[in-house]
């Protein structure tokens, strides 16, 4: 009853400044609601949503042990909150609604979780990283320059559907895109990094990449690549993106860039929001 009111007056201070803060899920849970305990690890963390990727164990009597995105309404809760941290929550589902209450961090995660992540700023320029590209070629960032760089990060084995794959879905919808213009085709260059470089050999790359490019012939425009785990580290750090091996997962963030024809930072993208549409208007500028 006292957490109800609580609540509610958090609410009405909150509405006061956003109308969406509240909008997004109900802050008071109806009688009919039933209330699980969920323990686990955060795998990513997507605050303008209000959401929490969590990699959970069994919920008894409610699902067992999977990765996935959880709701989560207390806003403040997201200060603490960062990929890597053991959390335990109640996960109140109501009606048609679920989300989670009351979230208590168990354990902060592993070093550089809490990391005050440094991107870089437009303008910046990116070091001339080398990588190995899908054909087992060395690769360095100084080939492209005089084109547009658009850049993102993956893994091949990623399991979510939200992060990688959609990645390489919105890569192969530019790719597309540049496939009709070949004037802005021609500037641009498109590059996706793996973080796993012990499974990703440039051989299994090479079959995601032409799976997703639809075929060899646009390897050209679209490079794969990896490299050894320094150089990849050094590439993900510049641009802002935590990752780390757990089980057999790599629990990461996600991050796409343009660097211009100069070497400059252009933009950055964070997580998983931007469009193609945005991302083609923005090489087009
Ligand atoms: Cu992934």
């Amino acid at each position: 009853m006292m957490r109800s009111t609580l609540a509610a007056v958090f609410c009405a201070a909150l509405l006061a400044v956003s109308f969406s803060g509240c909008g997004s899920g109900p802050p008071q849970a109806s009688s009919e609601a039933k209330r699980y305990e969920v323990k686990g690890k955060v795998v990513s963390v997507d605050r303008p949503n209000k959401k929490v990727t969590i990699d959970h164990q069994d919920i008894p009597g409610y699902m067992e042990a999977m990765t996935m995105p959880f709701t989560l309404i207390d806003d403040w809760a997201f200060d603490a909150i960062v990929p890597g941290a053991d959390i335990q929550a109640t996960l109140i589902v109501d009606t048609g609604r679920s989300w989670l209450e009351n979230p208590v961090v168990v354990s902060p995660g592993p070093a550089g979780g809490n990391e005050v992540v440094v991107e870089p700023k437009p303008g910046d320029e990116a070091p001339d990283f080398t990588l190995t590209n899908q054909d087992g070629n060395k690769v360095s960032f100084h080939n492209w320059r005089g084109r547009k760089l658009l850049l993102t990060f993956i893994y091949t084995r990623c399991p979510l559907p939200d992060y990688c794959p959609l990645m390489s879905s919105n890569f192969a919808e530019i790719n597309r895109a540049l496939q009709q213009n070949p004037e802005l085709s021609e500037k641009v260059q498109m590059l996706s990094i793996s973080v796993d470089p012990e499974h990703d050999t440039p051989k299994v790359l090479r079959e995601y990449a032409v799976k997703y490019a639809g075929g060899a012939s646009a390897l050209k425009r679209w490079e794969y690549a990896t490299g050894t785990p320094d150089e990849v580290k050094a590439v993900a750090q510049f641009f802002g993106l935590s990752y780390w091996p757990e089980k057999d997962q790599i629990i990461h963030s996600l991050r796409t860039a343009i660097v211009g024809p100069d070497g400059r930072v252009v933009a950055v993208y964070r997580g998983n929001e931007w469009k193609p549409a945005e991302v083609l208007a923005d090489l087009q500028k």
